[in-house]
């Protein structure tokens, strides 16, 4: 037993225990083992493994602040750990203070830059620097779980052309606070604004053990092992991004077409603060957006119109010479993006369909009565709907109304025109609550309504229906009573096709 490590979290996910053997790794369910079973087998320290050589060494490349937060974390050095390689960013007050205090980290090797070169650039100068078969990226604010880089080095062994990911645990940053994600194992996954998703492992690709490592399309941002080698040939990041975003993608889709593969290991957990706002000043204020477009034009060949339908803002937006991107491209012999949606991302368009299936309605929302629109201000989660005077008939302070709604393929009502609704849906918790803008979940729930040929706005979860106050303004759900005209909505437009079957398929 002395010679196993054992994986154990603070909390959330007990269910999968991974255990290490040397130079192999045996995962298994700990229904043969109970809780109080783990706490009595002491986690050996990591440098105590007898491993064989079979694991490739590591080196580590972590960035900006917080960096003493994670050189502090117990399982950060293993004996696999051939250079660590630090990078904090300019702060004055970290200079010395920094060296002097690293000193005592005999495998940590500080390198600055000259100025400000933002994270992407940052890493590729630590990855250049870095000698050991393995790179590993995590982000300064990480703070590694037990056993964490052996999973990961397996992996890799038995396929270098591998990239993989930890499971990314949540500390919170209020109270640093440790556990898993909802839902905790899923595939990594993108919207047509390229906002970064999960979504559910399909049934095609589960394991009968829940431990074993699983394919994914897109890595969530920057905490990954990879193959030193490998990296390079594949070109590192493309080194014209500029500071932070996009970069996850642009490795995620270049690894899965130039030959690779990518895989999320559950056995291997690293948590990562989730911070509320970002604490530093970004230049230009466009990067992301050129960031974006530049992996697009890249790597996404026609499903990058997909993107511009959506942000017609980039259509216009210089990316910078790609030739370079491209001609790697063409000498990795890479395959195309159709390939990738149809091999890799198949599950992707369930979620997030590139083409948005017609909406039932949409536009302004009359109530019969009242002769007033729905109004949601603009506001974002938790914002009551109210009435208003309706912005056609000539509502002044035009600038405050949003009054244009959607309600689309997944049968909820959004803010906006069907091809840019924001991310809010109409959100309703009982038969008498008030009608508030929710972050939207797309899981129907309550957040799925229906608008029936009586005009009434439906809620199946709670057998309810929206009703208004016209003189107070108030919206709020109310038991169903189809005569009365303040339960009674107009959509501007409706497409009777999808609305009938909607509607078809609640009768059904
Ligand atoms: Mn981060």
């Amino acid at each position: 037993m002395k010679n196993w490590g054992t994986l154990k979290s603070r909390t959330g996910w007990e269910k999968t225990v991974c255990i290490l053997l040397p130079s192999l790794l045996l995962s298994s369910l700990s229904t043969s083992l109970s809780s109080s079973d783990l706490d009595l087998i002491p986690p050996s320290p990591p440098h105590t493994h007898p491993h064989t050589t079979s694991l490739p060494t590591s080196s580590f490349t972590i960035g900006l602040c917080y960096l003493l937060h994670l050189s502090h974390s117990p399982a950060i050095w293993p004996s696999t750990a051939d250079t660590s390689t630090l990078f904090p960013s300019f702060p004055e007050h970290l200079k010395e203070k920094l060296e002097e205090y690293m000193a005592r980290f005999t495998k940590v090797r500080i390198v600055r830059t000259k100025k400000r070169e933002g994270l992407i650039r940052t890493r590729l100068l630590g990855a250049s620097m870095a000698k050991g078969e393995v790179l590993t990226f995590l982000d300064s604010h990480c703070e590694v779980n037990v056993n964490w880089l052996p999973p990961l080095l397996n992996q890799i062994a038995l396929n270098h052309k591998t990239i993989v990911c930890p499971m990314i645990d949540v500390i919170d940053h209020n109270h640093f606070g440790y556990e898993a994600q909802a839902g905790d194992a899923m595939r990594g996954a993108f919207d047509w604004e390229m906002y970064y998703k999960r979504i559910p492992i399909p049934p095609e690709l589960q394991r009968s053990d829940p431990s074993d490592p699983f394919e994914s399309p897109v890595m969530a941002g920057g905490l990954f092992a990879v193959d030193r080698e490998w990296f390079w040939e594949l070109g590192g990041y493309d080194p014209g991004l500029e500071i932070w975003g996009g970069e996850q993608y642009e490795i995620s889709f270049k690894v899965w077409m130039c030959g690779g593969g990518m895989f999320d290991v559950p056995c291997s957990r690293v948590g990562h603060i989730y911070r509320k706002y970002v604490p530093y000043k970004v230049p230009s204020g466009t990067s992301l957006a050129r960031n974006l477009k530049r992996v697009a034009e890249t790597w996404m060949d026609e499903f990058a119109e997909y993107v511009y339908q959506r942000r017609p803002e980039y259509r216009h937006l210089s990316t910078g010479d790609i030739s370079a991107q491209k001609e790697l491209r063409k000498h990795l012999k890479c395959k195309d993006f159709k390939w990738f949606m149809a091999a890799v991302a198949w599950d992707v368009p369930k979620y997030y369909p590139p083409v948005e299936p017609s909406p039932a309605a949409w536009g302004e929302i009359r109530n019969v009565a009242a002769n007033l629109c729905v109004d949601s201000k603009h506001g974002a989660t938790g914002t009551e709907l109210r009435l208003d005077v309706c912005v056609k008939d000539g509502s002044e302070r035009t600038w405050s109304h949003e009054q244009l709604f959607t309600f689309g393929w997944r049968e909820d009502i959004r803010p906006g025109e069907p091809l840019h609704t924001r991310k809010f849906c109409f959100d309703a918790v009982s038969h008498s609550s008030p009608v508030t803008l929710y972050d939207c979940h797309g899981m129907k729930g309550n957040q799925h309504w229906s608008h029936r040929k009586d005009k009434t706005m439906f809620h199946p979860v709670s057998n309810s229906c929206i009703d208004c106050n016209p003189a107070e303004k108030k919206i709020f759900m109310n038991r169903c009573d189809p005569l009365s005209e303040t339960q009674q909505w107009i959509f501007e437009h409706i497409n009777m096709t999808v609305l009938e079957k909607f509607n078809g398929k609640a009768s059904s």
